[in-house]
């Protein structure tokens, strides 16, 4: 689920309608502090789909390839090009890597017949002019919008782009397959632009939407700088976007918003709900190792942030099921990360490992004994040198220029009280320290379209009254 943050029923938010995942969760592992390599797309599928971290492979943004058939993965090999290679039927359908437009590589990774591209964003979706969409409009980004389509699209030549891909791998799974497979179905919503049947917003009334709940004014108070200009100027790949908050709660459109994120996470669990149901009849019911997923994690608001693209716990907090056949429900709550998936799924197929050595750390002894230990802090990396750590009590944060942040998540689960310049937590940040990543790849690719300025560290900057950023 792209873009997925912990906004479901499985991490304890009531009133958020995620049955599926829900359904999912009784019949495996749910963990319930899972986060992502990097807060951003690309990025994280890069090194999901490799097992390395972002300062490994030099891969920190959407404009970089991270598909492991290009150099930028430093010939990886990927999680499905490691099936492919080893006799499985590969099937990649959707958003899997984060690439736009590249069939040739999704056709050289899988078995013939076996895959559907990610086509982008606005694949399928209905031209704005013709149905009601909201009147929000923001010129930085033109993805950020939303809307709902009539239900009855979906059963005709209108479908959405998850439904299509969705109905891919149900047709898949009613084949008679005549060896394992590997298959990933990358639904793109709740990503922007939010647009899914209307009977998805009706599970939402506006007046039932609420501010959330890790919002507080005035919260970037006592962050260093460049954290603001994380919050307030999104170094964002591709909305480029600048204060969204202000520009989102200027318009009137905070609880708008919201209500088609909710929305389209509603309609993405109903994807995920049909292709249980399909395999639930299918020849592989019981054989058949499920993995549920986000990429990377989104605010709505909270740290005067929208999107990803920060190191906070709003941004890297993600979702993730694993249900092996036979399991039984268990929950475990401490830290792991999106990386470990890759010696995890090695773990439980007992397929060879990859040339590459694997970063992650595998979780399969996690899956029966919730008690067990990962042992290390979660790490989490946006840009070169700007880094993340994450374990059973505290966030540290560190930028590239040295600037920190640290937060207490037994008393502060919404980071709100930055403990970096506190001299009482120095034993804290010197352990946290010892994780942070030794090799640190430059960046090679900052990309045209990133609006990430890489010296902003370097220079420094002011914030005059109208949280504006100046440089000094
Ligand atoms: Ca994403
Ligand atoms: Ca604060």
């Amino acid at each position: 689920m792209d873009d997925q943050n912990d906004q479901t029923g499985i991490l304890n938010n009531p009133g958020i309608l995620t049955p599926n995942l829900d359904r999912l969760s009784k019949k495996g592992t749910i963990f319930t502090h899972a986060y992502c390599s990097a807060p951003s797309c690309g990025p994280s599928r890069a090194s999901l789909l490799s097992g390395l971290f972002p300062s490994t492979t030099g891969v920190y943004y959407n404009s970089q390839p991270g598909n492991g058939e290009q150099s930028a993965l430093s010939g990886a090999v990927t999680l499905p090009r490691l099936f492919k290679d080893q006799g499985y039927i590969t099937g990649l359908f959707g958003k899997v890597f984060h690439e736009e437009n590249r069939p040739k590589i999704y056709e050289a990774m899988c078995t013939p017949g076996f895959f559907s591209p990610h086509t982008g964003f606005w694949a399928n979706a209905p031209d704005t002019s013709v149905v009601h969409f909201t009147d929000f409009r923001y010129e930085g980004g033109s993805n950020f919008v939303w809307g709902a389509v009539p239900d009855e699209w979906e059963n005709d030549e209108h479908k959405l782009i998850d439904t299509e891909n969705s109905d891919k791998v149900i047709a898949c799974l009613e084949k008679k397959l005549d060896h394992p497979f590997f298959m990933a179905l990358g639904l793109l919503r709740p990503h922007l632009p939010w647009i899914v049947p209307k009977r998805f917003y009706e599970l939402y009334p506006l007046d039932s939407i609420k501010i959330p709940g890790g919002y507080l004014p005035n919260d970037l108070d006592d962050l260093p700088e460049c954290a603001k200009w994380m919050a307030l100027e999104v170094p964002g790949d591709n909305l480029g976007v600048s204060n969204l908050q202000t520009v989102i709660t200027g318009a009137h459109k905070w609880k708008e918003a919201i209500q088609a994120y909710q929305a389209s996470t509603a309609y993405s669990d109903f994807q995920l709900g049909r292709v249980l149901d399909a395999l639930d009849k299918s020849a592989y019911a019981t054989n058949t190792i499920v993995i549920l997923c986000g990429d990377n994690g989104y605010h709505v608001g909270e740290k005067d942030h929208w999107t990803k693209f920060g190191l906070w716990e709003k941004s890297n907090k993600v979702p993730l099921i694993i249900s092996v056949p036979g399991s039984k429900q268990c929950v475990y709550t401490s830290p792991v990360s999106l990386v470990d998936l890759y010696p995890t799924i090695i773990s439980l197929t007992g397929i060879k490992p990859p040339r590459q050595k694997l970063e992650g750390l595998d979780l399969s002894h996690l899956l029966k004994n919730s008690d067990g230990i990962r042992g290390m802090p979660v790490l989490s990396t946006y840009g070169f040198g700007c880094h993340s750590l994450r374990n059973e009590k505290y966030r540290y944060i560190r930028y590239r220029n040295g600037d920190e942040e640290l937060y207490d998540h037994l008393q502060d689960p919404y980071e709100w009280n930055n403990l970096a310049t506190d001299s009482s937590y120095n034993y804290v940040k010197r352990e946290m320290i010892k994780y942070l990543p030794v090799i640190n790849e430059p960046e090679t690719d900052h990309g045209s379209n990133l609006g990430w300025d890489v010296s902003v560290f370097e220079r420094g900057y002011v914030y005059d009254n109208k949280k504006q950023l100046r440089v000094k």
